[in-house]
């Protein structure tokens, strides 16, 4: 971030009416005693300002998840606060707390945040929707009774080198997800791309036998080498462990050392299914081989489940063909933006549960880590995507910028069993660049295409267990004659005939002359839907009035089209509720409102008409 600040000087806190909020934000820790692993929330007790903060009367008091644009966009002015803006946070350490290794995890700040430790700039992270890690004990004072100063600055402006561009959301800025105080022994799992340090495979499921692989990195970071146990447990569904092993490791001092564990099959396991969630869970404990204390611990549930998509005959799951019918959601609800606590994540994936959907798109962007591991619990097979939407900059830093994404968002998620799909660009030709440059827009189109390739590539090494999917808007021919059919392994069409284009039947026209002529490519409906205003009721219900009516008759009849066609894995309603908008000037300003729940999550009458579907009928085939 190519910013200048002026430094936060400590002596601003000398104030008495800072010295009053000081009182408040000032945060100790002494759970020393703990061996392994401590995480801490550091939710509490922030100090805010609307700019770079050179004053401290500009501050003021705030807890996490925060988002300054939750208020801006709640009034009929248009345009929200894009700029940067600081936090600040005092910290006392405990002394005993010498000798670990101490590191902030932020699980997403939006969208460039830069971190400083007693005025030190310590860390920096580009990209709004993936978390990051930074190691803090060096810059740390842990005498009694010093205290740290940790200030984070934050960005959303308009970046033309970070993913999104432009997009039919609002960009909320703000340290909106949950922040953490790491601490850890010297030896320890790897922390990199703030990622589990574990990473859970189940490369071979029947219902006979599951085997599980478990590779990762160990981090000696201390001055001298170390021998160490590793002890792997594997718990099933009933917590009962069904499987143990262990193994000595010789760990060089300042280095990593990888780790591969393989556990003995497990026969006859419980098979993971939306219907079925059934979770084991695996413990991988690092402990001294002296002295038998526990050095570092981690926890993964485990998913024994085996699916693949067919381009004629959809997705299958355990063996059985198995339609995928959910919705996408954006993290967003009414009067607080995206900064919404866990609760929130997990309510609306109950209501998407309770409406018989079985598949969630996590759309645009990876959200909160409370998202995935709520669909592994209640059972919702997922896909997640970096937000690369409308368009891209030709420029090696966007490249660059998309390809950390797409790796962060792997390595965050990788061990969730509800995950099946990597995405990596929405509509990317919609806002297309260049008209009425042929040449030039000719070699735009190709530098997309060779972005779309790169992050094939990447994800697939990244990856090999997953799918990977794009999903296009319905100019056919652009995406096409582009290559960008071709690239990916799933096709996603974002269809709004009889919303935005033509009329309601033209959707299922597409539909099969698409797989006329791309008859080996499996193919999902990533988006359809129609504007609904809960207060519009219509007897003679047409395209464009928003009415309940008009909503129902458009899902109703996409609903039947992707049921009765074999050929379409998955139908994905766009969105599972109403979200912030910025840019749109509707019955609902600045809302979209296509949402089967409205913003604050009551349900819409399309709502209760894919429960009395899903949940009656044996729709949904296993
Ligand atoms: C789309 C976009 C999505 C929009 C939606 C709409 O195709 O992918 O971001 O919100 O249409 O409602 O226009």
């Amino acid at each position: 971030m190519k910013v200048n600040y002026k430094k936060v000087k400590s002596s601003h806190f000398g104030h008495s009416v800072c010295m009053l909020i000081l009182m408040m934000v000032f945060q100790s820790f002494d759970s020393v005693g703990q061996v392994g692993r401590v995480k801490t929330s550091l939710n509490h007790g922030w100090q805010f300002s609307r700019t770079i903060a050179s004053d401290s009367l500009e501050w003021e008091a705030v807890n996490l998840p925060h988002t300054w644009n939750a208020q801006d966009v709640m009034d009929d002015k248009p345009g929200y606060h894009r700029a940067v803006c600081s936090y600040r946070k005092e910290l006392q350490i405990d002394s005993r707390w010498k000798g670990k290794n101490l590191f902030i995890y932020f699980e997403g700040a939006n969208q460039v945040a830069d971190l400083l430790v007693n005025g030190k700039k310590v860390g920096s992270h580009t990209g709004g929707y993936t978390g990051f890690i930074v190691r803090v004990d060096q810059f740390l004072n842990f005498e009694e009774g010093a205290r740290n100063e940790i200030v984070v600055y934050v960005d959303n402006r308009h970046n033309e080198n970070i993913p999104p561009l432009s997009a039919d959301f609002t960009f909320f800025g703000g340290i909106y997800r949950d922040v953490f105080l790491i601490a850890t022994d010297r030896v320890h799992f790897s922390l990199d791309h703030a990622a589990k340090g574990i990473y859970v495979t189940t490369p071979r499921v029947s219902e006979e036998e599951a085997s599980l692989h478990i590779s990762g990195f160990l981090e000696n970071t201390s001055e001298k080498d170390q021998r160490v146990r590793l002890k792997t447990t594997l718990r099933n569904p009933d917590g009962k462990v069904i499987g143990e092993r262990t193994s000595l490791a010789n760990l060089r001092k300042g280095s990593q050392t990888p780790l591969v564990l393989n556990m003995p099959n497990v026969q006859k396991p419980k098979l993971w299914s939306p219907e079925s969630p059934n979770l084991y869970h695996v413990l991988v404990q690092v402990l001294d081989a002296r002295s038998n204390t526990v050095l570092d611990e981690i926890s993964s549930p485990v998913g024994f489940r085996w699916f693949r998509f067919d381009a004629k005959t959809g997705f299958h799951l355990n063996g059985k063909p198995y339609k995928l019918i959910g919705a996408s959601r954006h993290q967003d609800f009414k009067g607080l933006g995206n900064a919404l606590p866990d609760s929130y994540a997990i309510q609306d994936l109950k209501l998407l549960k309770a409406m018989g959907g079985n598949f969630l798109r996590v759309a645009h962007y990876p959200q909160d880590p409370a998202v995935l591991e709520a669909c592994d619990r209640l059972g919702l097979l997922a896909s997640v995507e970096i937000p690369v939407v409308n368009a891209i900059t030709e420029t090696e830093e966007f490249y660059q910028n998309c390809r950390s994404m797409q790796v962060e968002m792997i390595r965050q998620n990788f061990n969730h069993p509800s995950v099946i799909i990597w995405a990596y660009m929405n509509e990317v030709l919609l806002r297309m660049k260049f008209v009425g440059q042929p040449e030039r827009q000719k070699i735009y189109i190709s530098n997309v295409a060779k972005l779309a390739r790169e992050l094939e590539e990447l994800t697939s090494k990244e990856d090999p267990s997953r799918y990977t999917m794009l999903a296009h808007h319905g100019d056919y021919t652009r995406y096409k004659d582009a290559g960008l059919l071709d690239i990916p392994m799933i096709t996603g069409w974002n269809l709004y005939q009889g919303w935005y284009s033509g009329n309601i039947a033209g959707f299922a026209g597409f539909m099969d002359r698409f797989h006329q002529e791309y008859p080996d490519k499996p193919v999902v409906v990533t988006e359809y839907g129609a504007d609904a205003d809960p207060r519009i009721r219509s007897l003679s219900a047409e395209r464009f009035d928003k009415s309940m009516e008009y909503s129902l008759d458009y899902h109703e009849i996409y609903l039947k089209a992707i049921m009765d066609r074999p050929f379409i894995a998955a139908g994905m309603a766009w969105n599972l509720a109403d979200f912030n908008s910025e840019t749109r000037e509707e019955t609902m300003p600045h809302i979209n409102n296509k949402g089967l729940l409205t913003i604050d999550r009551k349900p819409k009458d399309i709502y209760r008409f894919y429960q009395s579907k899903l949940l009656s009928a044996p729709f949904i085939q296993i």
